[in-house]
C-alpha cells in the first residue's frame, strides 16, 4: 500500500495527491499537521529530516521531494501517462517542473504566509512558541524566508518580488498554452500537474483578477483542469475547512494589496 505524509494545504503535496488521483491510485494517507509544527516531531525528522511534506513510502522504500515523487510515480505506474513520448516535450515538461521548485514554489511561501498563514499560526502560538516553530526549519534560506513572510506580512522585503515571480509564470503560462492545449506536449501532463497547485493557491487567496479578463488562455486553462475529477480529490478537496475559509477572507481583504504592489512593479 502506497502511504502518503501530506498536509492539505501544502502546494507539494497537493502536486503528489494529483499524481495518484490520475493515475487512480489507491494510497493511505498519514497527515502531518505543518502549521502546527508537527513536522519536526522525531517521528516525522525519522522518515524525513528536512521537515517537509510531502514524503511517499512504497513498501520499505521513501522518496523525498514533489517532482520526485510524481516521476518515480510515473515510472512505476506508467498507464495513463502523465509524460510525453517525445524527447523535446519532456525537455519543455522538466524545465517547467524545475523551475516550479527552485523558483516559484519559494514565491509562492512568501504570498501564502504574508496573506493567510501567519494568521492561522499565531492562532495555535505566539511570541517565544511562535519563535520556536520558525527557528526549527532545518534548512537556513527556508527558515530566513519564511521567519521573515511570517513575522513582517506584507511588509517583508520580498513580498514584492514574489508577487513578481507570480505575474511572470502566469506571463510563461499563457504564452506557452494554445487553445484547448496544454503546457509540454500533446496531452495534459506532470507540466500542467505542477502549475496547478499554485494557480489554484492565487485562486484560494482570491487573486484570480490576475487572469480573468487579462490572461484568457491561464482562464480556460484553469477551468480545464477544475473540471478534471482529480482536482477536487487532490487540490482544494483536502484543505482544511478553516483554511479554505480564512484564505478566501485575508485574501479578498489583500486584493488592494496585490494591485498596489502590482502597479509599483509597472511602474505606476
Ligand atoms: N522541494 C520540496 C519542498 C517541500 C516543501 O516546501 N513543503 C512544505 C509544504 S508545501 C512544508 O512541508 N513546509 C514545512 C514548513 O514550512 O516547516 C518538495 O518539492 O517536496
Amino acid at each position: 500500500m502506497l502511504e502518503l505524509y501530506h498536509h492539505g494545504s501544502s502546494v507539494c503535496a497537493a502536486k503528489a495527491r494529483l499524481a495518484l488521483a490520475e493515475k487512480g491510485l489507491k494510497w493511505k494517507g498519514r497527515y502531518v499537521d505543518i502549521l502546527k509544527g508537527e513536522q519536526f516531531e522525531p517521528e516525522f525528522l525519522a522518515v524525513n529530516p528536512s521537515a517537509v511534506v510531502p514524503v511517499l513510502v512504497d513498501g520499505g522504500r521513501v522518496i523525498v521531494e514533489s517532482t520526485v515523487i510524481c516521476e518515480y510515480l510515473e515510472e512505476r505506474f506508467p498507464n495513463p501517462r502523465l509524460m510525453p513520448d517525445d524527447p523535446g516535450a519532456r525537455a519543455d515538461l522538466r524545465v517547467w517542473t524545475k523551475s516550479v521548485d527552485e523558483h516559484l514554489h519559494p514565491a509562492c511561501g512568501v504570498i501564502t504566509m504574508a496573506t493567510n498563514h501567519r494568521h492561522s499560526m499565531a492562532e495555535h502560538m505566539e511570541g517565544e512558541a511562535l519563535e520556536a516553530f520558525l527557528d526549527a526549519v532545518p534548512d537556513p534560506v527556508r527558515r530566513a524566508r519564511k521567519k521573515e513572510a511570517v513575522l513582517s506580512g506584507f511588509g517583508s522585503s520580498r513580498f514584492e518580488n514574489a508577487v513578481l515571480v507570480h505575474l511572470q509564470y502566469l506571463d510563461k503560462m499563457e504564452a506557452a498554452l494554445r487553445d484547448g492545449g496544454w503546457l509540454a506536449g500533446d496531452a495534459y501532463s506532470l507540466a500542467d500537474l505542477a502549475m496547478t497547485p499554485y494557480v489554484n493557491r492565487l485562486d484560494m487567496l482570491r487573486q484570480e483578477h490576475l487572469w480573468t479578463g487579462r490572461r484568457p488562455r491561464v482562464a480556460e486553462w484553469f477551468a480545464r483542469i477544475r473540471a478534471r475529477p482529480s482536482f477536487a480529490a487532490a487540490v482544494t478537496g483536502p484543505v482544511p475547512a478553516d483554511l479554505t475559509e480564512s484564505m478566501a477572507r485575508n485574501g479578498a481583504a489583500a486584493v488592494p494589496v496585490y494591485k498596489e504592489t502590482i502597479g509599483r512593479l509597472a511602474g505606476g
